[in-house]
């Protein structure tokens, strides 16, 4: 477990980092919050871009009527501050979490304090294999004029939990979600995208998807490399009989799908234009390619 937490504005002890069970957020899902990875490379911690995830959080926070009482440039000092104070030598997720804490009991928790946490933690891998097999889930992911899915919100977490484990549970990687309409829509923490013919297809923000930074990566550097990307639906039978497909996410990076509802997805190995593509993130979140090295803030960790 991490030595520090930065919390309500300080750095404290693990320990000292605790919340009532009074909270609103515990009992109503109302917190909002962040993962962003830092990359140990060169003796620094490379945090990627972190600014775009904090103003994705305070975007989250809006929607949720959350007003977080801290600017963008505070939440960013002390991303970096968790990040060294920790000393890590070895990659890093950081979780910032905004969320409703004490003052109303009732549902709307206006009055309730907005509380804000930012961890760090080790992580390497988060999806288990290198290559996936999923299976799409019984859950659809709600609209967006059911819950604002725009927002990555902790209430909204609860169908990629059920999703996660339906999917583990019928001896899956993971699940994809489809959409209200039927479509193909995101993994239950990821964006998917699939290659057809030298083209990546990926789901639109209409198909209820949250709007993933890695998302926004790999269209860039996709682009970069020649191809052409699509944002447009995708039905089922297009999923099962793509060339390629991959996930993308902040803690599952790129991740190649080799199966999908027991079809074999291309060759049932790592396809040439995701390996292409993953070989060139490698390089941009390490900080050597120059014309993304501006998404990427040093941290040079504590002694
Ligand atoms: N869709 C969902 C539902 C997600 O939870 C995530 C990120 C993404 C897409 C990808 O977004 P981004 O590329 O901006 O990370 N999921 C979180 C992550 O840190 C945590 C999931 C437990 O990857």
């Amino acid at each position: 477990m991490p030595k520090y937490v930065w919390f309500n504005g300080s750095v404290v002890e693990w320990e000292n980092a605790k919340v009532h069970v009074y909270v609103h957020a515990l009992h109503y899902g109302t917190a909002v919050f962040e993962g962003i990875r830092g990359y140990y490379f060169d003796d620094v911690i490379k945090i990627f871009r972190l600014r775009d995830h904090l103003k994705r959080l305070i975007n989250s926070a809006k929607i949720l009527y959350m007003n977080i009482p801290y600017t963008i440039d505070e939440l960013e000092k002390a991303s970096i501050e968790i990040t060294r104070e920790n000393g890590y030598r070895e990659n890093v997720y950081i979780r910032p979490i905004a969320f409703r804490g004490l003052g109303e009991f009732g549902v709307r928790g206006l009055k309730s304090s907005i509380e804000v946490a930012i961890l760090a933690i080790p992580l390497g891998k988060y999806l288990k294999s290198e290559k996936v097999r999923c299976i799409i889930s019984s859950w659809r992911r709600p609209p967006n004029d059911v819950l604002p899915v725009e927002a990555k919100a902790s209430g909204i977490y609860l169908s990629s939990n059920l999703a996660g484990i339906e999917a583990a549970l019928s001896g899956y990687d993971e699940a994809i979600f489809l959409d209200y309409d039927g479509y193909v829509c995101e993994g239950s923490g990821e964006n998917i995208f699939i290659v057809k013919d030298r083209v990546l297809i990926t789901p639109p923000v209409y198909s209820s998807i949250l709007e993933g930074i890695t998302r926004n990566t790999v269209i860039t550097l996709a682009r970069d490399l020649g191809y052409t990307v699509v944002e447009r639906r995708i039905s089922r039978g297009e999923l099962y009989t793509c060339d390629e497909a991959f996930f993308t996410g902040t803690a599952a990076e790129i991740t190649p799908i080799v199966e999908v509802d027991h079809r074999v997805i291309g060759n049932g190995d790592v396809g040439e234009v995701t390996d292409r593509i993953s070989n060139l993130f490698r390089e941009v979140v390490s900080g050597h390619v120059d014309k993304y090295v501006s998404w990427i803030t040093e941290v040079k960790p504590k002694l």
